[in-house]
């Protein structure tokens, strides 16, 4: 789906216009998308003279991105810890769905509060007002460059390092499928702008605890070979989270899809973490999209599954077996290359 900016900036804008008090948040565990296109957001509608609110939502702000320029105009707020009656506009950045708005609460709209998608994930599904859902964009950030044009905002220095970040991140350094000519020019355009971005361009991508090696190490260990070694699975149990005692935010760790994805000979990987007993976080890849799109998996087995061809995730609400041969039935029904 891909919904014309060109018709849609101009009704965003007076939408804006018409605003007294606009809300934005951060979905959970942030990237640098996430956060980078909210400030960015957040500073061009402060040019427009709004007042506006950016909640952090559901995470802690990451720290290997405490660098960014004005993290500190984040309210450390969710949604269920806001009155969303406060706000007569909700700018939603970068969320497929209500759950990435929050999963603290059940997440209502208020009839007095507008609302506006603005994403890039082909599983969107906010079905918001108004929609601004381009597939074909690298990033939120990359729309946001966009949108910015067509508002004539002035792209100051931190809001150009936002955005280069927040593309960078999540076409993981250019090099994912979702790059095109037009993200490399918006890419350049903004480095123009503030070409100051390497040391958190790095730390997005080196920033382990000496821990995280541990549980990764461990995540490691259990992977599970399907269908003539063309699956792979890792398998992180909650005993071993109750063992090492460790947070939810530590145990993510064990999500290691992309360092599963390295193998070549692994068509579709998966990493499995028991969150708590019977709710297994899931995550997916593939390296080759041309052959498999993980999304539809992800979509057909888990709740709030979504995401794009090469990567996505989702939850299984399942004991960790179960939930494991269903992962294996759904592949197999998809792809019956992988029927055993
Ligand atoms: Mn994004």
């Amino acid at each position: 789906m891909t919904s014309d900016i060109h018709y849609l900036a101009p009704q965003i804008l007076s939408a804006i216009k018409d605003s007294k008090n606009i809300l934005l948040h951060c979905h959970l565990y942030p990237d640098p998308d996430s956060i980078g296109s909210v400030l960015a957001m957040t500073a061009a509608l402060k040019q427009l003279g709004k007042r506006v609110t950016p909640i952090m939502g559901d995470s802690e702000f990451p720290e290997y991105f405490i660098d960014i320029p004005n993290k500190d105009w984040f309210v450390t707020k969710n949604y269920s810890q806001i009155n969303p009656e406060d706000y007569d506009l909700f700018l939603i950045l970068d969320s497929s769905g209500p759950h990435m708005v929050t999963q603290t609460g059940d997440v209502v709209f208020p009839k007095t509060m507008k609302t506006i998608a603005i994403d890039h994930h082909r599983t969107n599904h906010i079905n918001a007002d108004i929609n601004l859902i381009d597939t074909l964009c690298s990033s939120t950030s990359e729309l946001l460059f966009q949108l910015f044009s067509h508002w004539k905002i002035k792209i100051d220095k931190d809001m150009a390092l936002q955005l280069f970040l927040g593309i960078f991140a999540d076409t993981g350094g250019f090099k994912y499928m979702n790059t095109s000519p037009e993200t490399f020019r918006v890419a350049s355009e903004l480095v123009k702008i503030n070409s100051n971005y390497h040391s958190l361009a790095y730390a997005i991508e080196n920033h382990h605890k000496a821990l995280d090696l541990e549980i990764m190490g461990l995540a490691l260990s259990s992977i599970e070979k399907y269908s003539n070694n063309q699956i792979a699975f890792s398998i992180f149990p909650y005993e071993l989270i109750q063992q090492k005692s460790l947070s939810r935010d530590e145990a993510s760790e064990a999500l290691i899809p992309d360092t599963l994805r390295t193998v070549t000979d692994w068509r579709i990987v998966a990493s499995l973490v028991e969150m708590s007993p019977g709710e297994i976080q899931v995550s997916l890849r593939t390296r080759y999209e041309d052959d498999y799109d993980v999304s539809k998996i992800a979509k057909a087995i888990g709740e709030k599954g979504g995401g794009h061809r090469g990567a996505a995730g989702t939850t299984i609400k399942q004991p960790l077996d179960t939930a494991k041969q269903s992962l294996l039935a759904i592949i197999s029904e998809l792809y019956s290359e992988f029927k055993e």
